[in-house]
């Protein structure tokens, strides 16, 4: 089986990977014995996605791949988007974050309420040159926070073709139309087809 690392420390994103990708190895930082906190300091998904990625694969000389992902929320000018994780703190709990997003939102007309989450996918190689994809998933910011699956705002991000949002969604649901489950399709393209994994 092929090795690749993924470069989170986030395990709900590493179920959904795993899921996404049986045909492989995928090692966690923490099972590669890597415990270092990159500086997501760029300006875009993409940029933040290849920061990682390069930054774990030159640090361990294997196939990395780095998922770097948010809610952008357009009545909001687009926020939290590249800061999803950092908003109202890095530590403070969704519940609390979603809660105040609704606030923000509290009579925004639905037509008003768009929204997208976004997933750029970098693939560093010691072989190659790096490469990044995006996924995204239009919908919508709900006017609760219904269900308990997923992680982060999945509980407020309504879709709305399917009366649900991604939370009330199985993992296998959500990975087949979400920003992640797109970006992961392409990444195994890139590994299937690539020489970048000897
Ligand atoms: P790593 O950097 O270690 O991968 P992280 O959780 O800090 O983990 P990001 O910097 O990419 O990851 O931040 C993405 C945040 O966006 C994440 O913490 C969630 O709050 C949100 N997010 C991304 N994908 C999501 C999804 O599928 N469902 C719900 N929220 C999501």
């Amino acid at each position: 089986m092929k090795k690749i690392i993924f470069a989170t420390k986030n395990m709900d994103k590493m179920k959904e990977i795993r899921a996404k990708l049986p045909d492989y190895n995928v090692v966690s930082m923490e099972e590669a014995g890597i415990d270092i906190d990159v500086d997501e300091n760029g300006l875009t998904f993409e940029e933040n996605a290849v920061i990682k990625a390069e930054a774990i694969m030159k640090l361990c000389g294997e196939v990395v791949v780095a998922d770097d992902s948010g809610l952008e929320i357009d009545y909001l000018n687009k926020a939290p988007g590249v800061l999803s994780a950092r908003f109202l703190g890095h530590d403070t709990s969704y519940d609390y974050k979603n809660a105040k997003i609704l606030e923000m939102l509290n009579g925004v007309p639905d037509e008003k309420r768009t929204a997208r989450f976004v997933c750029a996918m970098a693939v560093a190689s010691p072989h190659g040159k790096t490469q990044v994809v995006r996924g995204t998933i239009e919908g919508i910011i709900g006017h609760s926070a219904d269900g308990s699956n997923g992680f982060g705002y999945d509980p407020i991000f309504y879709v709305p073709e399917l009366g649900k949002t991604t939370a009330q969604l199985s993992m296998e649901e959500k990975n087949k139309i979400s920003h992640r489950g797109k970006a992961l399709d392409m990444v195994r393209r890139i590994l299937n087809e690539d020489t970048c994994i000897e």
